[in-house]
């Protein structure tokens, strides 16, 4: 199959090249007798200039400019009226019959790979002989899925993974480009896919869907027909996407410095643990002396171990104390990256003595590897955050805690150990672990914003602020209409004053 820009051509199939002028070359039209045009206006030039390009390979005949042998004028998010009166302002009167088409008709002939039976759902507005206005959810065969995570149930089990590996893989390669657009928009299509309860067996199967652009769709097309992806391939075993998914994985390690490091020439693990000239944080120290241990990940297990051994030190003085695992544990994952444990008591104010506490007892048993505490910067006069990817505000700790082997078959009776055996003969492991200290009024909402999923999570974000005019964070949920803070004791209470239905911790693994 080919694909539409340089980096998204692989080398096996060329589109046929047909010889026009001296000075360009253009694609074979095999679809005699339909000439489209592509109208940029809400379009933009550069996604009009991908699809036309999309479309030429296909063996479609696109013009750039508007003629009278134009048979089909392809929009998107424009009516039909206004498609009528931006021909009449710029003067374009045509003679000839033409139709006026949503770009959906475009896209489901780019799916299908020769022009489709225009149907009444695909006209716009104008078309005498169909009054119905243009409706990107009338489609039949179409189950409703909202664009919206947090409307969605999206269970651990993935049947879609094949595509959805795939998609993320991308995500995050832009991620590390830095380029927050595509990253977020290839995040939000594998998301929708994530919640499919059945698998994708062709290209139709996406219709209807809401999110799938048309460069999402030609990679599933491609793992459909092939069973990869060649811009997949391409980007993991790129020098820069490997680096950099080496480097994000040392604790205390982000996107900017593997950035400073790639650009000094720096590509694996080794070169960072040998070279004595970068100044590393105390964190970044300590994840490099513990990385085989972290990047082995934290079994179920282990996680409970550590949740185990928390709450007896905690309990040992405030009894009534609350200790909550959070994170993909939660979501009933069974491996994760770290331990992410919420921690609260009912009686006001006692929860502040509790993480110093914590930390001196973990001390005294020799158990701290490494920790950091960031205190609480909560100021209750302000509203939530309006960022979806802001962070909280609470006091926390993140630490590498030594888990030892004995605890967890103990705590257990099985064998959750996931340490590498043949790495050393140590009987204890380096594990993340995050602790984070709540007051109890505002438990229910730090209990929702550290369960994740973080696409689960932004999607709720976005939805009370885009569909209901609230502010939700990791703190408070406000209300702009009626100017209030609305109060919540559980994640059920949160859910409804959103207007959404409660969706279960298992079923947030958007
Ligand atoms: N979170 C948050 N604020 C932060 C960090 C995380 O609100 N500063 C939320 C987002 C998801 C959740 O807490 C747990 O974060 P992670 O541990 O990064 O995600 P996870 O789903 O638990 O992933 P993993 O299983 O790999 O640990
Ligand atoms: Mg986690």
């Amino acid at each position: 199959m080919d694909l539409a820009t340089p980096a998204l051509m692989p080398r096996k199939k060329k589109p046929k090249l047909v010889h026009v002028t001296s000075s360009f070359y253009r694609y074979e039209v095999k679809f005699k007798g339909i000439v489209l045009y592509l109208l940029e206006r809400k379009m933009g030039t550069s996604r009009r200039n991908f699809l036309m390009e999309l479309g030429r390979k296909r063996g479609f005949q696109i013009e750039n400019e508007l003629r009278d042998s134009v048979t089909h004028i392809v929009a998107e998010n424009n009516t039909g009226i206004e498609v009528l009166e931006w021909l009449q302002s710029a003067k374009l009167t045509m003679t000839n019959a033409y139709q006026i088409l949503d770009i959906s008709w475009f896209t489901e002939c780019m799916g299908a790979g020769y022009p489709i039976q225009v149907e009444c759902r695909h006209r716009l507005q104008v078309q005498e002989d169909c009054s119905a206005s243009f409706n990107p959810s009338a489609s039949s065969s179409c189950v409703h899925v909202s664009p919206y995570a947090c409307q969605r149930l999206t269970p651990l089990q993935d049947i879609n993974r094949i595509f959805t590996d795939s998609l993320d893989i991308l995500a995050e390669n832009y991620e590390f480009w830095e380029n927050k657009g595509p990253m977020v928009s290839f995040r939000r299509s594998s998301s929708v896919l994530k919640s499919l309860q059945s698998p994708i067996g062709s290209i139709n199967d996406l219709e209807g869907l809401p999110l799938i652009g048309v460069e999402m769709k030609y990679i599933i097309e491609e793992i459909l027909e092939e069973g990869k992806c060649c811009r997949v391939l391409e980007v993991v075993n790129s020098e820069h996407y490997k680096a950099f998914k080496v480097f994000t994985s040392i604790f205390g390690v982000g996107v900017k410095t593997a950035e400073k490091w790639f650009r000094m020439g720096l590509r694996t693990i080794e070169d960072i643990k040998y070279r004595n000239d970068l100044r590393l944080t105390s964190m970044q120290k300590h994840g490099l002396l513990y990385y085989e241990d972290i990047a082995s990940y934290v079994s179920k297990m282990e996680a409970d171990a550590v949740e185990h051994l928390v709450k007896n030190i905690i309990c040992e003085f405030v009894p009534d104390a609350i200790v909550t695992i959070t994170g993909g544990f939660r979501r009933g994952k069974a491996v994760g990256h770290d331990v992410d444990l919420l921690i609260t008591c009912p009686r006001i104010g006692v929860e502040k003595n509790i993480l110093h506490n914590t930390i001196n007892v973990l001390k005294q048993q020799g158990r701290l590897l490494f920790h950091d505490i960031i205190e609480s910067t909560f100021d209750d006069t302000k509203r939530p955050s309006r960022s979806v990817d802001a962070l909280d505000h609470y006091q926390k700790s993140f630490i590498i805690l030594k888990l030892l082997k004995k605890e967890v078959k103990a705590e257990n009776r099985g064998n959750g150990w996931t340490k590498p055996e043949d790495t050393d003969l140590r009987d204890w492991k380096a594990v993340r672990v995050d602790l984070v200290i709540t007051p109890h009024e505002q438990y229910a909402f730090a209990l929702l914003g550290w369960t994740g999923s973080p696409q689960f999570e932004r999607d709720l974000r976005r939805y009370a602020t885009h569909e209901k005019k609230m502010m939700l964070d990791n703190h408070a949920l406000y209300d702009k209409t009626k100017q209030i803070f609305l109060r919540a004791r559980t994640e059920e209470d949160i859910f409804a004053h959103l207007g959404l239905d409660y969706v279960a911790p298992m079923d947030r693994n958007a």
